[in-house]
Parts: C-alpha cells; structure tokens; sequence
C-alpha cells in the first residue's frame, strides 16, 4: 500500500514536470531575444510583427549602445519626433507579457502601452521622467484615477545589462490588470484605460527630446494567458485524475 501510494506520487511528480516543461512554450503568442534579428531597422523583422511608426526603432548589437546582451531593440527619437515602435501579436482577452529594460535614462519617458485597435489601448506603464515608474489605473474610457506613482525607481542597466523586468497581466474579462515590476506585484488589478475587450499590440515610445535618449528594450515574451495559472489549473486537472 505504502509502496503502491509512493510510485503514485512519482508518477504524478514526472506528470508534473512534464506540464510544467510543455505548458509556457505551447501557449506562447510571441518571443524573442532578438538574437535571429539583422541589425539596423526593425521595420517589418519577424515576418511582419514589428511596425515602426518613425524612424527610431532599431536592432543593435553596438557596445556603444547596450555592450552587455548581444542585440537588442533600441527606440530612439528621430528628428524631433517620438520614437514609436509597435510588436503585433494574435489578438487575446487574456495576456502575460514580460520583457526586459535595458536603459531609461530619466530625461525624458519611456511608454509601454498594450492596445486593442489602432487608437485604444488598455494599459499604459510609463518610466516617467521624476526617475519612477507610473501606472495609469483606468481615466479615460472608464472612471478611474488616473497615473499613480508606483515609488519604484528606475536606473540604467546594471552588470547583468538589465535594468527592470517588467511583467503585465491583462484580463479583458474584467478589464483590469496587474503590473509586477522586478517579480514583485506593484500595481494590482488596475482598470483599462479604454474599455477594450482583448490586446494585440505592445507599444513601445521614447517622448522626443534629443538622439541620446535611448530606451532599450530586450527579452519580450507574449502568453495568452497567465503562464502560472495555466501551470495551477493543470496541476490541478492532474490531481483530480488521479483521485478519480
Ligand atoms: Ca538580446
Ligand atoms: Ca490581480
């Protein structure tokens, strides 16, 4: 009986793992590192994911720009004009998206924004230019309070050539979202800024100022729905069979 019950609890330990391995890269809409990228302009890389809506988005491996992660986005003002690059992925009411900050110095700010359709978007993160991190929680298209000051700071990259890792859960169904910054939850269940029901786009902006304000971005991954929930639900759906 001991015996019977411990092979159970391996078996059920291999399952575990094996859902554990198999679930995050089943159920990804996007990823990338931007290794396989060619340097220069990112215009239209990836069979079309990425957009450019200036001249400012680019793929570097320069040490003068990020001399840490090999290549990674650089979204830069051209001309006077924000640098504004966007990542269009299959649309979802459900997202987990994560990604990397390489460098923001705080002269002027770096916007992160997850839009539904060409002029709405649900989540708006900016690395504001006091040097914190502001969240907007709802205002426009639905009552909320508007940008609050989430009081973490934000600097250049360190010797691991990141700076903030930010990760955004966003939930169409109540349209609301979490902001988690560094793995740790900052900003929880924050409303949408318009009442958009589902994301197809991660939006990246550097506001204008002058050429040397770089905002530096790396390690983007897309999932259309919560990666840890997806993993519980299973776990779950695992034990049940077991019992049954
Ligand atoms: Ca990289
Ligand atoms: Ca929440």
């Amino acid at each position: 009986m001991r015996l019977e019950r411990m092979r159970n609890l391996i078996v059920l330990a291999v399952v575990s793992c094996i859902v554990l391995v198999a679930a995050p890269a089943s159920a990804t809409l996007y990823e990338t590192d931007f290794e396989d990228f060619t340097i220069g302009d990112v215009d239209g890389q990836d069979g079309g994911a990425w957009v450019v809506n200036s001249t400012s988005g680019r793929i570097s491996d320069s040490a003068s720009d990020y001399p840490i992660n090999g290549k990674s986005l650089i979204v830069q003002e051209a001309d006077g004009a924000d640098g504004n690059v966007s990542l269009f992925f299959d649309s979802a009411p459900l997202v987990d998206i994560s990604f990397d900050v390489g460098d923001c110095s705080p002269v002027r700010k770096g916007k992160f924004k997850l839009y539904s359709d060409a002029t709405h978007y649900a989540v708006y993160i900016s690395f504001y230019n006091d040097g914190f991190i502001h969240a907007w929680d709802g205002k426009d298209g639905s009552t909320g309070v508007g940008r609050i000051n989430t009081g973490i700071a934000y600097s250049d990259y360190d010797t691991t050539g990141i700076s903030t890792h930010i990760q955004i859960v966003a939930d169409g169904a109540t349209k609301t979202y979490d902001l988690f910054i560094d793995d740790s939850l900052i900003c929880d269940d924050y409303r949408w800024y318009h009442s958009s029901d589902s994301i197809n786009e991660l939006n990246i902006q550097r506001d204008a100022q002058n050429s040397s304000n770089r905002l530096i971005v790396d390690n983007i991954v897309v999932v259309p729905e919560p990666a840890t929930m997806l993993l519980l639900s299973l776990g779950t759906l695992v034990l049940r069979r077991r019992k049954a």
